[in-house]
């Protein structure tokens, strides 16, 4: 693999539990060294090993729509502060996760997805302005209506709708993944989900049953430090995310999720094992969530500041963008020039979004039985009796 292991404290050495004991006759050594983390690029963008093959202009096509996502976030979270969105959840500082897993997917593949990956949505192909529609639920959202603002999802782009209880879309995945290799396609379904999920009982039953089927599942575990106002460490003794795997008997990897190359190479690979019918696989993506966890709470009740500083120096799009730059593929002229047209994207999205009316009220009979029943049909006609 075109990509460096390097060894990252988890802070834990100090623990009086790893104070010479009897028991660890019996235990493993080799279990109590912390689980590496795969890293392709340092803090600086410079490549501590060799870059994965990744073309050019496919490097810059990841740049971008990181750049897009963090800017999308930014856009979402003003319009909700000047009272034209509900409510949004922003992904600052997940940008690389997302695009870099969402590069490894073939268009076929089915993503069961959390609120929190509008950027794999996006590339996707599920149009901005139809992901703004969605959040302002009118007439033009692709789920009517419906959903909880940033609950975005549709078929034609082989993306499940994100369910608001944490977690359950993991044992969705995987019966996703076990009706693909029913009906003999090739695709893989891959899950998204965060730390705080991994400690749910959906996540043990979808690893449990995913390993015991062998389904062609991945599931990345965007660990950013955060469920809610609820550290990891407090949610989680185990070193790393990752090693949950070896209790469920599948490869577990930790990645440095503010490293797109790392991202990108570890991705394609665990999408090809899973492809490949050699089972699931689980990643962790080692990230910080750097806003809040939506727009409806107040992070600085319970997150110091201090804590992000270390953070701001591993930003996934700056520390892309001193690579590229690098390499000679980028440079401050080409940035302005992009932030310019990101920025006109984004404002024609919001104005088109915003011309829309809600939804028909007779459309809240769609799409809920195969064959509507009569008394449904009687109700519709009323509605539409109402209307005229
Ligand atoms: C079953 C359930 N419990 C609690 C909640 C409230 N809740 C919404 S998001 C969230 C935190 C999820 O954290 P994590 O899985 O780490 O994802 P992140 O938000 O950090 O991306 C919680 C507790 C919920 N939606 N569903
Ligand atoms: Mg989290």
């Amino acid at each position: 693999m075109e990509t460096t292991i390097v060894s990252q404290g988890s802070g834990r050495e100090q623990d009086p539990s790893r104070l010479e004991h009897p028991l660890h006759r019996y235990l493993d050594p080799v279990r109590a060294v912390p689980h590496p983390v795969v890293q392709v690029l340092d803090e600086q963008g410079i490549p501590v090993g060799p870059a994965p093959p990744i073309a050019a202009d496919d490097l810059l096509q990841l740049y971008r729509w990181m750049v897009r996502v963090r800017v999308f976030d930014t856009r979402m979270v003003n319009l909700q502060r000047q009272g034209r969105v509900a409510f949004f959840v922003p992904s600052w500082g997940e940008e690389a996760v997302q695009i870099g897993t969402a590069h490894a997917l073939e268009p076929h593949d089915w993503i069961f997805s959390a609120y929190r990956e509008q950027g794999t949505a996006m590339m996707r192909g599920y149009p901005p302005w139809k992901l703004i529609c969605q959040i302002l639920g009118n007439g033009e959202d692709l789920l009517k209506g419906r959903q909880m603002p940033d609950h975005f999802g549709a078929a034609e782009y082989r993306f499940t709708v994100a369910s608001s209880p944490v977690g359950t879309q993991i044992p969705q995945a995987v019966g996703g993944a076990l009706a693909l290799r029913l009906r003999g396609e090739p695709s893989v379904a891959v899950t998204y989900f965060g730390d705080g999920a991994s400690s749910t009982g959906d996540f043990h039953a979808g690893l449990t049953f995913a390993a015991v089927q062998q389904a062609p599942v991945v599931f990345f575990c965007k660990n950013n430090g955060w469920a809610i106002s609820l550290p990891t460490a407090r949610q989680c003794r185990a070193e790393r995310l990752a090693d949950k795997a070896i209790g469920y008997g599948l490869p577990g990897i930790t990645v440095d999720g503010n490293d797109i190359l790392a991202v990108c190479t570890v991705a394609r690979d665990a999408v090809d094992w899973a492809r490949s019918g050699r089972g699931p696989v689980l990643l962790e993506f080692l990230t910080q969530r750097m806003g809040p966890h939506s727009t409806a709470d107040d992070v600085t009740r319970y997150r110091p500041n201090e804590l992000l500083e270390p953070w701001k120096k591993r930003d996934p799009i700056h520390r892309f963008r001193l690579y590229l730059e690098g390499r000679g593929l980028w440079s401050v002229a080409a940035e302005q020039e992009f932030r310019a047209e990101v920025d006109e994207w984004f404002n024609e999205a919001i104005r088109r979004a915003e011309h829309q009316p809600p939804p028909a009220p007779e459309t809240m009979f769609d799409d809920v039985y195969a064959v509507t029943p009569w008394h449904l049909h009687e109700q519709q006609d009323e509605v539409l009796q109402c209307r005229k």
